[in-house]
């Protein structure tokens, strides 16, 4: 009896949108799973505006530089700061860390289409191959960023549709309570993180994994010792999303002096800062 309330419990939480959960219940299964995903932020006028300026930045600078190479532009353009004080995102976060919040980082990370079209034999619907194509290896964010004393919460705030076939985000569902798993270099080509990383396929419980589909103008959030990864985009759509990370002021980088780590684009996205770890 007992068990069947408890399962009816879960089933209901499961089948509940993300947009209709209470902060607690956002933090709840945001500790449990180690993510949270398909959460509305931008309005349809938003959204319209934020493609515009994206695009206004790939015919400035190419799509090979907008790929990976936008690094913490929220500096130079407002509407991008403007994306990551957006009301609506910081309410999510907000849930999970309290009120006050500090951007640590930004960028846009774009899969283009690398598709014929033309349809084979081989491939009828005309998506090409993955070998090769950019993707991103399984790892935890903390491994890169270093940082001690509170968590990091990574936004992944679609600009376009993000589903399967254009290389969504996907994720080992409560990964992140193992804490932190070994990294080494990738053997594969076309992995898109700056350092190569990647944890080795035996540590990785791949069975578990979940994609994390997003519509244009939604969000996901994980964890930083949550195991992620995304595959290629073998299709003819973009996939572009502006990654956000957040830290609560208590948390500070960690004194590595083989790894110095500077954080030179930070910024309060809200509340207050008693700490001052991040200041110089
Ligand atoms: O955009 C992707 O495919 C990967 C993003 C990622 O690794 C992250 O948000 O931490």
């Amino acid at each position: 009896m007992l068990y069947n309330a408890v399962s009816n419990f879960i089933q209901e939480r499961e089948q509940q949108k993300p947009s209709e959960m209470s902060a607690k219940q956002l933090q709840e299964t945001y500790n449990q799973q180690g993510y949270i995903s398909g959460l509305p932020v931008l309005n349809p006028a938003e959204l319209t505006d934020a493609r515009r300026a994206f695009a206004a930045l790939e015919e400035e600078f190419g799509k090979e530089y907008t790929q990976y190479s936008l690094h913490n532009v929220h500096l130079q353009y407002q509407w991008v700061l403007g994306l990551a004080k957006n009301p609506r995102l910081l309410e999510a976060i907000k849930a999970v860390i309290g009120p006050d919040v500090v951007l640590l980082d930004s960028r846009f990370i774009c899969k283009y289409p690398t598709a014929s079209g033309e349809p084979s034999a081989d491939r009828p619907d005309g998506n090409v191959r993955d070998t090769q194509l950019p993707y991103v290896a399984w790892h935890q964010d903390m491994r890169y960023w270093g940082i001690d004393g509170g968590p990091v919460l990574s936004v992944w705030l679609a600009l376009d549709d993000s589903l399967e076939e254009n290389g969504a985000l996907k994720v080992i569902p409560g990964s992140h309570h193992a804490g932190m798993l070994p990294h080494e270099l990738a053997t594969r080509q076309g992995n898109m993180l700056s350092v190569n990383q990647e944890i080795p396929e035996e540590l990785v419980e791949s069975g578990k994994s979940v994609l994390c589909p997003l519509l244009a103008g939604q969000m996901s959030v994980h964890d930083g010792f949550l195991v992620h990864a995304s595959d290629p985009n073998t299709s003819q759509r973009r996939r572009c999303g502006l990654v956000i990370r957040y830290v609560p002021p208590c948390a500070h980088p960690i004194h590595d002096p083989d790894r110095p780590r500077k954080f030179l684009a930070t910024v309060l996205a809200c509340g207050t800062d008693q700490f001052n770890h991040f200041s110089s």
